[in-house]
């Protein structure tokens, strides 16, 4: 009786101590974690805030690396090969010529100038060898090598044209101040090929000039309607083809991404009415632009009306002056001028 008493006892006091055990288990177990000082919080933050300068750092830096490239990437400078995202070549290009045609046509105006052909002229060239070589202005000043594809001098071309004429081109092709278009078709296989410079040479009616230059000058192919895309600006003329400096001229008259319009294939964005039968003209329209290049020749600088469809170049001069002479012309950025060696152009 007294043995069992005491192993009674016994085992409730073992019992006793496994709850007092299991007790503290859970005790430490289910008590906060020891609480931080304002000493380690403050610690906590500074690393969490030296992380995020460090990555706001590395973003500087890219911006930095970026604004550099833009900055030291002027036309006939040097493209960099860090940002610029190069189109392959399209396999049909490198096709050989099948018509028997023994003559070998340059591709641009940038190959006849590297071939030493360096006075400013009318050139055949052939940028697709599966397609007709075709006449066109090489301007071989400006560090040379430049393809014209659109010139307006003197308002004696009729530019109130149809879709299929502005596809296939139009205007005289022989004196050095005769007018054209050198047809979306031919400048479409132009700058399929690579990544091309479009500078803009703007002269107004007292014979000041100003220009205006995009990087990564393309067009589209017909079944996206010529449809337009550039890049960064550069010039003195003012980036009329991104619409004007603020948002509202932008929504109505930036030309980035616009299909190229005719009096009879509208695809502007002006849904009462055609901005091509308005500006009497081809062009890539929003509702409806703020530079226009093949609009009405008004010979006169300044003109009134009911639409501002002169040739226009709005930052410059304002949608109510048209220009007396225009012209657009591409090359590639990476073209060095091996002709004058002092890189330095008028
Ligand atoms: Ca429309």
């Amino acid at each position: 009786m007294h043995g069992t008493e005491t192993n009674g006892r016994l085992h409730e006091m073992i019992t006793m101590r496994s709850w007092l055990l299991l007790l503290l288990l859970l005790v430490s177990l289910c008590s906060p974690a020891p609480r931080l000082s304002d000493k380690d919080i403050c610690l906590l933050d500074n690393t969490k805030l030296q992380q995020r300068l460090k990555l706001l750092q590395d973003l500087l830096q890219l911006c930095e690396l970026q604004l550099k490239d833009i900055l030291g990437n002027n036309y006939h400078g040097t493209k960099s090969k860090i940002f610029s995202a190069r189109r392959s070549i399209q396999p049909e290009i490198l096709l050989p010529t099948t018509s028997g045609n023994l003559i070998v046509y340059d591709q641009d105006c940038s190959a006849v100038f590297n071939s030493r052909k360096i006075e400013n002229g009318y050139y055949r060239i052939r940028p697709r060898a599966d397609r007709e070589p075709f006449l066109v202005y090489c301007d071989m000043s400006d560090g040379g090598g430049w393809t014209v594809i659109q010139r307006r001098s003197n308002g004696k071309e009729n530019f109130d044209r149809k879709w299929a004429d502005y596809k296939q081109g139009f205007g005289q092709f022989q004196g050095k101040n005769d007018e054209y278009w050198l047809g979306n078709e031919h400048i479409y296989d132009l700058l399929v090929r690579e990544e091309n410079s479009l500078k803009i040479d703007l002269m107004d009616w007292h014979g000041e000039r100003r220009y205006a230059i995009y990087e990564n000058f393309q067009i589209k192919n017909e079944q996206d309607n010529y449809r337009l895309w550039f890049g960064t600006y550069s010039g003195n003329a003012g980036d009329a083809l991104s619409g004007g400096s603020n948002f509202e001229e932008q929504w109505s008259a930036s030309l980035s991404g616009m299909p190229f319009s005719t009096s009879d294939k509208d695809h502007d964005r002006f849904l009462a009415g055609n901005c091509a039968q308005e500006n009497k003209c081809g062009w890539w329209f929003n509702r409806c632009h703020a530079a226009n290049l093949n609009g009405q020749y008004y010979k006169t600088g300044n003109y009134t009306g009911h639409y501002d469809n002169g040739v226009v170049w709005s930052t410059w001069r304002g949608l109510w002056y048209s220009l007396k002479y225009t012209a657009m012309k591409i090359r590639l950025p990476s073209f060095v001028d091996v002709g004058s060696g002092n890189g330095k152009s008028s």
